[in-house]
């Protein structure tokens, strides 16, 4: 479906011609920084492993390309760049220049007066006033052919440390296997796999998404590894004492999994005629994010049906919800549409076939009961 009538920005050819843009773009940045290369730039980023990559490109790559002063955060549990407490702390570290990547696009102010770029390939709704957004969102039809963030950092990187690049070329394809999986349609994922072993790339993505999910939510070791590391098996090796926080993630998150497989299936057929499928929810209590993961296991079960992981304890007073669909339905429009007015921007985020969000328990209440789900889906208020 073309996204155009959604407000997308104008339709960019493919990613043939994507590259040389998007590396134009972000050399033109650069070159407007207001101290050269002493400038300090600080990048905020996503905890999967999608934005940890993509921030380990732009540190290497802009470090090797001589901006010395560049840092990198991620962020951390429930935060999103558009937080007060986020903007906060990222104003005390005194940047001079911003870039936020794989985080989305608003309309809202970040920390304005300071030089902003955005690197993204989720649905925009606006750029924040004088950003400049480099996007992949709406460059093809198929979902699994958008450029990951990490796939535009790579770019990125090759425009200004053309020589050192390649040598990073594994940390783009553990952004796509993280976000389109083992058949993304990218040769630099098929060249990755070459160099430096497909079972090593899936095992470092693996780990690398696993401290996002844990109860703290806190991927800054991930970070660290992906700064350290020279390859996905050096990752592995255990020369680096970051691998053991990775471990013990993975490990925490498998644990949660395991109870919330065991979790009911609850259905609605109210909606079946405006969405052309039915809905699955299955509800879990936990403070980890395995929500997704849930949604995502029972697919293979519904594969006609929507499925939605929900949570009621990933965060005090909300409901967390992820919904997976098939093919067919638009379950951004879908959510659009029985979005309710209380629902602020974490509510109806991510893509065509994987969307969801978060309610406060009240509102959540009145949701699910909209889409037709029974008794079994009201959450009591605290
Ligand atoms: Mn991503």
């Amino acid at each position: 479906m073309a996204s155009s009538h959604r407000g997308a920005p104008a339709r960019i050819p493919p990613s043939v011609t994507l590259a040389p843009e998007i590396a134009a773009r972000f050399q033109l940045f650069l070159d407007h920084l207001p101290n050269g290369s002493r400038t300090p730039i600080h990048i905020f980023t996503d905890s999967d492993a999608d934005g940890l990559p993509a921030a380990a490109l732009l540190v290497r790559a802009l470090q090797a390309a001589g901006y010395p002063n560049t840092t990198a955060e991620v962020r951390l549990k429930h935060e999103s760049a558009w937080n007060p407490h986020v903007l906060d702390r990222l104003r005390s570290r005194k940047p001079e220049a911003l870039i936020f990547a794989d985080l989305g696009s608003r309309p809202d102010p970040l920390l304005p007066g300071i030089p902003t770029l955005l690197l993204d390939h989720h649905f925009p709704t606006g750029t924040p006033p004088e950003a400049t957004l480099l996007t992949s969102y709406g460059t093809s039809e198929d979902q699994r052919a958008i450029p990951t963030t990490g796939l535009l950092a790579y770019w990125c990187a090759l425009a200004i440390a053309p020589d050192e690049a390649p040598t990073w070329l594994w940390l783009a394809a553990i952004s796509l296997l993280s976000d389109l999986g083992d058949k993304a349609p990218f040769p630099e994922l098929a060249l990755a796999k070459k160099q430096f072993g497909g079972g090593a790339l899936r095992d470092a993505t693996s780990l690398l998404n696993a401290p996002r999910r844990t109860a703290t939510g806190d991927a800054s070791a991930a970070l660290q590894l992906l700064l350290l590391a020279d390859s996905p098996k050096d990752l592995l090796s255990g020369s680096h004492p970051q691998l053991a926080t990775l471990q013990a993630a993975k490990a925490e998150v498998a644990d949660a999994l395991a109870l919330a497989r065991k979790l009911p299936p609850r259905f609605s057929t109210k909606v079946r005629e405006e969405l052309g499928a039915d809905l699955v929810a299955i509800r879990m209590d936990t403070p980890t994010q395995v929500h997704p993961l849930v949604a995502q296991q029972w697919r293979a079960r519904f594969p006609k049906s929507v499925i939605f992981g929900v949570n009621t304890g990933f965060h005090p007073g909300w409901v967390h919800f992820s919904g997976r669909a098939p093919a067919s339905v638009d379950l951004i429009a879908f959510l659009r549409a029985h979005r309710p007015p209380e629902a602020d921007s974490r509510y109806g985020n991510g893509h065509d076939q994987a969307a969801g969000g978060a309610l406060p328990t009240t509102v959540w209440n009145r949701f699910a009961a909209d889409l037709g789900f029974g008794p079994e889906m009201q959450v009591a208020e605290a």
